[in-house]
């Protein structure tokens, strides 16, 4: 197969794509991981502090850490999702997709006619992508996609439905709400053997539906399970960890190199 450098190409042919996830509202951590070496980068509307503008400058930096651009938008919002593309995100994932016509109105919000109801002014996302409008309109709704977030019992039950949906790119396993929703609120377990289990099965359906298929990780031990277990999409990283995972090792080495001494 012939290498191709556009992200839709990349995750339908299951190659893995591992996503840094950027939550701060910092453009340039976006741009970090970027070149730190994640392939893509996600930019959280969803749980994460950006709003639009901050969102459109991450994306810019993300491009110019030479990464994929990929944005998740909040619960319902397919207007900012339409927004967020128009701005140059490759790949939006909607969280909570309970529903076929859940799905339907979501993936339909990023495609052009005859696919769907985007509406038209890419001129960011032409930008960076170094092309015309035209020719960005060309390859927009099938370099452009549409992910659903499966994490919940409804979405499980709807799962054959939300496949079936033609306009639809794939799925996005949410690990925490789906382990919060299956065990009806008694507590979250995404990490564990019962959530992987479902997982699996999700990824399983996705695939021989010939959707793309993704999931939120953890740890890299959770990464390589996701990659057996036929994910394309891989998301590794917060950038909230990394700081405050770096905050308690600096702790840690003054408290070390301190202990004894007058504080
Ligand atoms: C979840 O695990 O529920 C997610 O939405 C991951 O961000
Ligand atoms: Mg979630």
């Amino acid at each position: 197969m012939t290498e191709t450098n556009n992200l839709a190409d990349k995750l339908r042919s299951g190659k893995p794509v591992i996503t840094g996830w950027s939550v701060l509202c910092v453009p340039m951590i976006a741009e970090m991981m970027a070149r730190g070496g994640y392939e893509a980068v996600t930019i959280d509307l969803q749980h994460g502090m950006y709003d639009f503008a901050s969102a459109c400058e991450a994306l810019a930096a993300t491009a110019l850490g030479g990464a994929h651009r990929i944005a998740r938008v909040p619960v319902g919002d397919n207007a900012l999702a339409g927004r967020l593309a128009d701005m140059g995100a490759e790949c939006l994932i909607a969280p909570m997709i309970n529903s076929k016509e859940e799905a339907t109105r979501f993936a339909r919000a990023v495609k052009y006619p005859p696919v769907g109801d985007r509406s038209w002014s890419p001129f960011r996302a032409a930008m960076l992508n170094g092309q015309t409008q035209e020719a960005y309109r060309q390859i927009a709704n099938a370099q452009t996609l549409s992910l659903a977030m499966i994490e919940t019992q409804d979405a499980i039950d709807a799962l054959d439905e939300i496949l079936s949906v033609p306009e639809l790119d794939g799925v996005f396993v949410g690990p925490s709400d789906l382990s919060l929703s299956l065990s009806n609120g008694a507590g979250l377990d995404p990490n564990g053997e019962a959530t992987a289990k479902v997982c699996a099965a999700i990824a399983d359906k996705a695939v021989k539906a010939g959707k793309i298929a993704g999931v939120f990780c953890m740890n890299a031990g959770k990464v390589r399970e996701a990659i057996g277990q036929g994910f394309s999409l891989i998301t590794h990283g917060i950038d909230r960890s990394f700081v405050g995972d770096a905050i308690d090792e600096a702790q840690r080495e003054v408290e070390e190199a301190t202990s004894g001494s007058p504080r």
